[in-house]
């Protein structure tokens, strides 16, 4: 049986202008049977729709902030650095992939970036934009192996058959966050301070974005780990 092919956006360094994948990308893919195929960031509109057509499911990794001026925001003297030529990319790539009904998983940039794709907005900066009674760590102060806080799942959701939990511990490198939920997303993971960091679509193929960091996460962790599992299988079945 061929395997899947998955598209991985990379990161752009913005002096250089390498492109670089974190290699826990492309592992936990090969680990979860298929194979990573790393997206160029110049392509014609043309292009990216061959390349939907081609592939079997796509991965849209962490990275930098999203420019404020795709939903329709100001820059909050927090934002982050942005990187136009993913922005351009990934917004572009997401609709092709979607009228195409191919997979999709969003981690960390990746759901923001879902989320923006499909019109929704962001907190630019959590800390200064958020009032919470216990501010959780959302840049967690230790390495992404560990958990850094909890993430509530709403049953009946295809995250909650993914990880089998109602609730399951997460690691966190963020700083921004889904502020209004695009429409058609439905939030499935939420943090005890309120933020949304999990969302799917539930009448599509596979459509999941997490906030965390399930690369890192892989090899120790079983609901991690099936994550990957489940939107590689998703990605075999419309191969
Ligand atoms: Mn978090």
């Amino acid at each position: 049986m061929k395997k899947p092919l998955i598209g991985v956006t990379p990161s752009l360094d913005q002096e250089t202008k390498d492109s670089t994948c974190r290699p826990t990308y492309l592992a936990a893919i090969r680990h979860a049977g298929g194979i990573p195929v790393i997206l160029p960031l110049k392509a014609e509109t043309e292009d990216l729709k061959q390349l939907v057509e081609t592939l079997d499911g796509f991965l849209f990794t962490g990275g930098p902030d999203i420019h404020p001026f795709y939903f329709g925001e100001e820059t909050h003297e927090k934002c982050g650095n942005v990187s136009p030529e993913r922005d351009q990319m990934e917004l572009s790539l997401l609709p092709l992939v979607m009228a195409a009904k191919k997979p999709v998983l969003g981690i960390c940039r990746g759901i923001q970036l879902l989320n923006v794709g499909l019109g929704g907005t962001l907190y630019q900066d959590i800390p200064s934009q958020v009032t919470r009674e216990f501010p959780i760590a959302h840049k967690q102060p230790f390495h992404y192996v560990s958990f850094s806080h909890r993430i509530a799942i709403t049953p009946g959701t295809r995250l909650h058959t993914i990880c089998q939990a109602d609730s399951i511990g997460v690691n966190s490198s963020h700083h921004q966050a889904i502020k209004a939920l695009a429409t058609g997303l439905v939030a499935t993971g939420k943090t005890s301070d309120g933020l949304i960091e999990a969302v799917e679509i539930p009448d599509y193929p596979f459509f999941v974005g997490v906030q965390w960091h399930p690369e890192y996460l892989w090899p120790e962790d079983a609901a991690a780990e099936r994550l990957f599992t489940f939107f590689v299988t998703a990605c075999s079945e419309h191969a």
